[in-house]
């Protein structure tokens, strides 16, 4: 932190340390840091993820299809601790070169299938369970994975946006909140206005869309991220809060929202996932 003003030097140069609060993962170069082999389950789709909202769509999706009945959708949901950087093991950039959670990799073929961003591994899943949560008929199809992709195109803008600055950064710039949280604060109007009209996002029918974005939006009109809700005062998105209160009232979202969660209530925190009878048998309450 400094009082004068930064002008840019003609080439930037990485100062390391400089991240704030994510110091330690925050680097310019991409690839491993070091040798680490992941670990396998036993069943056919293996997650390494964490429980933030871009890992809780995936286990959203995936409780949702065993719900259904989709036996091939059990999982091993395995941590990926980002604060201690393992998202740079050699394991982890095989499946995700962009060093991210959540990846997936689906051993229920001849040859392992690996699949990195939140919205393809929606996708994938939808795909392979018979486009399950992805109606196959027009115009719901195209609402479906237009506002899949408009969650992941404005996502950034309230993570790496609005929560970076307002709630990690190591000072607080007025210009930078004031910017994110305009654009939160839109992202979430705009939600709002569709909502007003219809159940899901994508119409009648609970799609990956919602999966997707309910994590999210759902999150931020709860007041459940970055202890930010009474500054964005979101208690004005009436019809996002109905939407994520009636998503969270599925057994399959709460179940999902549990796996990989590595904070908050220690009953709702199921680190790992190896099988159906965790979620009674090994929340941090009852092994922490
Ligand atoms: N567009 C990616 C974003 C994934 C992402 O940003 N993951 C974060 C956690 S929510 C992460 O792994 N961060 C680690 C890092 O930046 O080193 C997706 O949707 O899968």
């Amino acid at each position: 932190m400094s009082d004068t003003p930064y002008t840019p030097p003609k080439v930037w140069t990485w100062k390391q340390g400089h991240g704030g609060q994510f110091a330690n993962i925050n680097r310019p170069i991409a690839g491993a840091t070091h040798e680490k082999e992941l670990p396998v389950g036993k069943h056919p789709l293996q997650l390494y993820s964490l429980g933030t909202p871009n890992g809780v769509k995936v286990t959203v999706m995936l409780e949702e299809l065993l719900a259904l009945g989709h036996t091939g959708a059990e999982y091993d949901a395995w941590l990926i601790n980002i604060g201690q950087g393992e998202q740079f093991g050699s394991g982890f950039v095989g499946i995700n070169p962009n060093s991210k959670i959540p990846a997936l990799l689906d051993r229920s073929g001849e040859m392992p299938i690996r699949v990195f961003e939140s919205g393809a591994i929606l996708m994938y899943l939808a795909e392979k369970f018979g486009d399950a949560f992805l109606p196959t008929t027009q115009p719901a199809r195209a609402e479906t994975l237009s506002w899949l992709f408009w969650q992941m195109g404005s996502a950034p803008f309230v993570g790496g946006g609005f929560g970076h600055f307002f709630a990690y950064a190591p000072e607080k710039i007025e210009y930078a909140i004031d910017r994110y949280a305009m654009e939160t604060k839109r992202q979430l109007d705009v939600l709002d206005r569709r909502l007003a009209d219809n159940e899901y996002v994508a119409g009648s029918e609970y799609t990956i869309a919602d999966m997707a974005i309910w994590p999210w939006y759902g999150g931020m009109a709860k007041g459940w991220q970055y202890d930010a809700g009474e500054f964005l005062a979101v208690h004005e998105y009436k019809n996002v809060i109905r939407w994520a209160d009636q998503i969270y009232a599925r057994p399959a979202a709460k179940r999902g929202r549990m796996v990989n969660r590595a904070s908050g209530e220690p009953t709702s925190q199921l680190r790992e996932r190896h099988d159906a009878s965790d979620f009674e048998t090994k929340t941090q309450d009852k092994v922490g």
